[in-house]
């Protein structure tokens, strides 16, 4: 099989990768990155000299490019995009064109090649919040985008959704919670809160901490989106999540208290305009048509990742201070 994996220099991308090709190791990979402020070729230095992976700095939204490459995969999978919901709110720009633009060409482009496989890798955030009791999000919630990043996610989705009506193409959709684990970029949660402890710094909880949301580890969703690739039915949805519902405070104070600092180090900060109050999955679906469910336990996955930035300063310090874009500059422009 050709894989052609788009954004696989970010976080989830990245680890997908090293997934696929150590589940499937005959394989070809082609990894097309636009190295964006989030993609980071040091994420995949362990597979980089491999003879069956290739790596292309380009953008999805260039057509030419995008149809080029193409000829002669196999299957498409879906990473790239702006995935920061904060920089959405500063501006929706990047947003609504990698997220929505890029996608169409990556569509348009798979139509052409006869493609035998478009997995498109999407986001619960699609379906909107849910109240506390409300139950969780499941493949037949509605669309309720409530930020600029996942309004642009939503029309992705229902873009992808459109070219298999239209046109039968051979497509499938997964919306996962939030993602967890190592080379994770630090502007969200969790890798922010455990490099700035490292740091001496304060960890800043919006609000009064009190959202809600459902963590999974990244290998349980690349392990997810590997079994709807192989066995899941074309034109379908599912949802992945992890089971691991928990407020901001309370995943704060367990990084806090695993890395022995006190809620002294908590910082509560003006809110984030139209902050979602809860995620959650419902993945029965998953569960009872493709036999997936998530199976890292959320202490012990937590507690790795925590070691994980632990014990790789220079990769996070290097992102913290932007010294990691030199790493390609020289290489690839
Ligand atoms: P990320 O921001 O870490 O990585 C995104 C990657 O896409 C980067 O390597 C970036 O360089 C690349 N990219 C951006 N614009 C591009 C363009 N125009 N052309 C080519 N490459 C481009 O994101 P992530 O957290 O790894 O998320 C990956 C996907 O998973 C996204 O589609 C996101 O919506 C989805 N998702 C993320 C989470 C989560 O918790 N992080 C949860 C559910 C779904
Ligand atoms: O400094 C912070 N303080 C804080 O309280 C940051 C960065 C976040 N938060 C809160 C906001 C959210 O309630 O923590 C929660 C998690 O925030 P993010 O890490 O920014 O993630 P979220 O907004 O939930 O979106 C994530 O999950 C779904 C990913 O960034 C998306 O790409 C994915 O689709």
């Amino acid at each position: 099989m050709k894989l052609l994996v788009t954004g696989g220099a970010g976080f989830i991308g990245s680890n997908f990768i090293r997934h696929w090709l150590r589940e499937n190791p005959k394989d070809n990979v082609i990894n097309l990155d636009l190295l964006t402020y989030a993609g980071n070729l040091e994420n995949l230095s362990d597979v980089e000299n491999r003879k069956n992976y290739l790596f292309i700095k380009g953008d999805i939204c260039d057509t030419n490019l995008v149809h080029q490459i193409c000829k002669g995969v196999d299957i498409i999978v879906n990473f790239a995009a702006e995935s920061h919901v904060d920089r959405s709110i500063r501006s929706s720009e990047d947003f609504i064109r990698t997220n929505v633009e890029g996608t169409r060409v990556l569509l348009d482009a798979a139509r052409k090649c006869n493609i035998k496989r478009f997995h498109h890798v999407s986001t619960d955030e699609v379906f909107g919040e849910l109240g506390s009791k409300d139950p969780k999000f499941n493949e037949t919630s509605p669309y309720y985008p409530r930020s600029p990043y996942s309004a642009s996610k939503a029309a992705s989705d229902h873009l992808v959704r459109s070219y298999f009506y239209t046109y039968k193409m051979p497509i499938t959709i997964s919306n996962c919670s939030n993602n967890y684990g190592p080379y994770q970029f630090p502007e969200k949660l969790i890798p922010l809160f455990v490099t700035n402890l490292l740091e001496g710094k304060k960890v800043p909880v919006y609000g009064k901490g009190q959202n809600i949301r459902d963590w999974i580890h990244v290998d349980d969703h690349n392990r997810g989106v590997e079994k709807i690739i192989k066995n899941g039915l074309i034109g379908e949805t599912y949802c992945l999540g992890g089971g691991n519902e928990f407020t901001n405070l309370e995943v704060a104070k367990k990084i806090l208290e695993y890395m022995t600092f006190t809620e002294d180090e908590i910082e509560f900060i003006k809110d984030r305009p139209g902050h979602d109050h809860r995620y959650a999955i419902d993945y029965s679906k998953a569960k009872k048509t493709l036999d997936w469910g998530p199976k890292i336990d959320f202490k012990k996955g937590l507690s790795e990742t925590i070691e994980w930035y632990n014990t790789n300063p220079k990769w996070w310090k290097k992102i913290k201070s932007g010294e990691y874009q030199n790493y390609y500059k020289e290489q690839y422009g």
